[in-house]
């Protein structure tokens, strides 16, 4: 496929180097070269975008975001991994959000954002994120765009369908991609056919705070549950999850995997299920899971150990588990924003199968099943088959929806988004793409209300798109520009980590409730430090506590004596500022961890332990004010044996 890439590229290039010279303004056939559309993406100096784009990190483990329509880059949000930027899981107050059963995980790979809605519409609260390897979801404060919270999943192995949310933020929900032994033990592999279980997680988020917690685990037959999406509108209440690996194979899964020409949707009725965990069905199972919740007040995260979870047999519950036949090996499982259209992308065909809810529903209506597997019924392909869409593409995995009734589908083999009609299924358009792409976006695209203006379209391969920068390059994005019949191709922008998914939402319903600082009288951190006076040292043992102000452009205290080789120094330091934008840093020479960022009325805490007598500078990393370069200090380190009084001071 390679080669058809390079070609169609090559044959591009011709027209641009052709229609590049001599067109003053007008369209020409390639959008990208138009000035027309160079216009739709400048935002000139001083003006701002008009979406908020965020995009996984993949193996960052973080969460980019960016403005639409400029591809510029605004902030990476820390969320599984440590962040030595910022000091996240690096201070004392994040370490414990990092924390998992498997002790402290400082990395992980995020796939798929998704935004909280309200009535199947974005509301711009929270954002949620998977952790795919050690099975965590994570949820961001869209006020602070810091991560407030992260729930590890028990029995899971490769969070991959997750964290996809409810049409009120009931749920976020996320499926094992690998099934596993539940609960784990030691047995052989090769026994996995009809041992091995797949958990789908329903979280449950409390519509006030936000705050999660595991509510039950469907355990369904031990087939890979790869992604998944909320019914909206009259499917609300159902969700949506494909399967691949029906074949329940251990090994070699590029063949053993792609035996069944049909694997299936699994359609869960999640509210019947609820009903019956809310009148005591269930069993409860040991589990060991962490639960880290980031404070505001205090400016901290615990973490809790969890130790039970509630487990549903799906078969316990007539009427609230189907499977869809849906060809072959399907990736992507998308909804249409009127609820009524689930979308099966086979990742090994050229046609994308359409399924219909309403048909669904009469076929369990007639109970029209075609047999089943362990227990759960199965329906027939016919009869809830609401079309086919015969793409010319191969390789389909996503699909998006601009909210007018049209569906976009991303082709990795065949490296293009395909635009087509719902209903009808026809094809009306077609763009390449550089190359190789995985998902797409459009702001809103799975929800109730998609705001199609743009779609971005996130590729996996770079090439020659950009300066190449070694053997490693960042991924591409290319946005393109939907409102009329036919995309446009209008930028081409890199992006950082592997952006698998992202989520828009109109800037207008962020940037208004944006958080500026946090308010120091707000500050209930128990190391706070609120008045200068009360800045001092205290010895517990070997273990130091500083408690320090900043303010431009001097540290309370910045000279501190009677600090001994073996010591553990805790800096706990509060920014006193309350002007937006004026955090200030703090790094300590020879620390082995990082610098703190500290925002104005915030609290952080770093641990030092000197190794070696003399006398040690520490300053500010952030260019805060025309005396930054004097914001600094100094700690006199002694022998382990000296004694030399504790002391600490500013302008003496
Ligand atoms: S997916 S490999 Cu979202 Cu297409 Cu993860
Ligand atoms: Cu504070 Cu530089």
């Amino acid at each position: 496929m390679k080669k058809i890439n390079y070609s169609i590229l090559a044959l591009l290039g011709l027209v641009m180097v052709f229609t590049g010279c001599n067109d003053s303004g007008k369209k020409s056939s390639n959008g990208a070269l138009s000035s027309n559309n160079a216009e739709k993406v400048y935002v000139a100096p001083g003006e701002q975008d008009e979406f908020y784009a965020f995009m996984s990190g993949g193996y960052s483990g973080n969460l980019t975001v960016y403005g639409l329509p400029s591809g510029r880059m605004f902030k990476e949000i820390p969320v599984f991994s440590q962040f030595p930027t910022s000091g996240y899981g690096y201070s004392e107050e994040t370490k414990p959000m990092l924390n998992t059963s498997f002790g402290f995980v400082p990395w992980d790979d995020s796939h798929h954002p998704d935004i909280s809605q309200t009535n199947g519409e974005l509301d711009g609260r929270w954002i949620f994120i998977n952790g795919n390897n050690t099975p965590r979801i994570a949820r961001i404060s869209l006020k602070t765009f810091e991560t407030e919270e992260i729930i590890e999943l028990p029995n899971s192995a490769g969070n991959h369908s997750s964290s996809f949310i409810t049409e009120n933020t009931e749920y976020v929900v996320a499926g094992t991609r690998f099934s596993v032994p539940v609960p784990q033990r030691d047995m052989p592999i090769n026994e996995y056919k009809g041992n091995f279980k797949g958990a789908l997680s329903f979280v449950s988020v409390d519509p006030e705070d936000g705050r999660l917690d595991l509510k039950f685990q469907i355990m369904m037959p031990g087939f890979n549950y790869d992604l998944s999406h909320p019914g909206r509108g009259k499917s609300h209440g159902w969700f949506f999850f494909t399967t691949y690996n029906t074949e329940e194979a251990n090994s070699l899964l590029e063949v053993n995997a792609s035996q069944n020409d049909k694997d299936f949707i699994a359609a869960i009725n999640w509210k019947k299920i609820e009903e019956y965990v809310n009148n005591g069905g269930g069993t409860k199972m040991p589990a060991n899971y962490a639960h880290n919740v980031y404070d505001e007040g205090t400016h901290t995260a615990t973490s809790t150990m969890k130790k039970e979870v509630l487990t549903v047999d799906p078969t316990k519950v007539p009427g609230a588990v189907y499977f869809l036949p849906t060809p072959k090996s399907p990736h992507g499982c998308d909804v249409d924003p009127s609820g009524n259209y689930i979308i099966g992308n086979g990742k090994l065909s050229a046609d994308l199968t359409v399924h219909s809810f309403d048909r669904m529903l009469a076929a369990i209506e007639g109970k029209k099943f075609d047999g089943e597997a362990y227990g759960i019924p199965i329906l027939k392909f016919e009869d809830v088959l609401a079309g086919t869409v015969k793409s010319g593409g191969l390789g389909p995995l996503h699909t998006e929806f601009d909210g007018k009734g049209n569906a976009y589908t991303t082709f990795f083999i065949s490296s293009e988004v395909v635009k087509w009609k719902l209903g009808t299924w026809e094809v009306i358009d077609r763009k390449p793409t550089y190359y190789s792409v995985g998902h797409l976006m459009i702001p809103g695209g799975n929800s109730a209300k998609p705001f199609g203006k743009y779609v971005v379209a996130m590729n996996k391969i770079t090439k020659d798109r950009y300066l190449p920068t070694g053997p490693e390059l960042e991924h591409s994005a290319q946005l393109y520009d939907i409102t009329g019949d036919k995309m446009e191709l209008i930028y081409d922008f890199p992006t950082h980590g592997e952006p698998h998914y992202a989520a828009g939402i109109p800037a207008e319903i962020l940037a208004p409730k944006s958080q500026k600082i946090y308010k120091l009288a707000e500050n209930k951190h128990p190391m706070a430090t609120l008045g200068v006076n009360d800045a001092r040292v205290e010895r517990k043992g070997n273990e130091v506590h500083v408690y320090m102000a900043m303010i431009r452009s001097h540290f309370t205290p910045d000279n501190i004596e009677g600090i001994k080789v073996g010591d553990k120094v805790y800096f706990h330091i509060t920014n006193h500022e309350q002007d937006f934008d004026v955090p200030h840093g703090f790094a300590m020479i020879g620390a082995n961890n990082s610098e703190l960022l500290i925002m104005p009325g915030q609290t952080k805490s770093l641990v030092w332990e000197p190794k070696e007598v003399g006398v040690w500078p520490f300053y500010c990393t952030d260019f805060c004010s025309a005396l930054h370069q004097e914001m600094q200090g100094y700690v006199r380190v002694s022998p382990a044996n000296s004694n030399i009084d504790l002391s600490w001071s500013l302008g003496e």
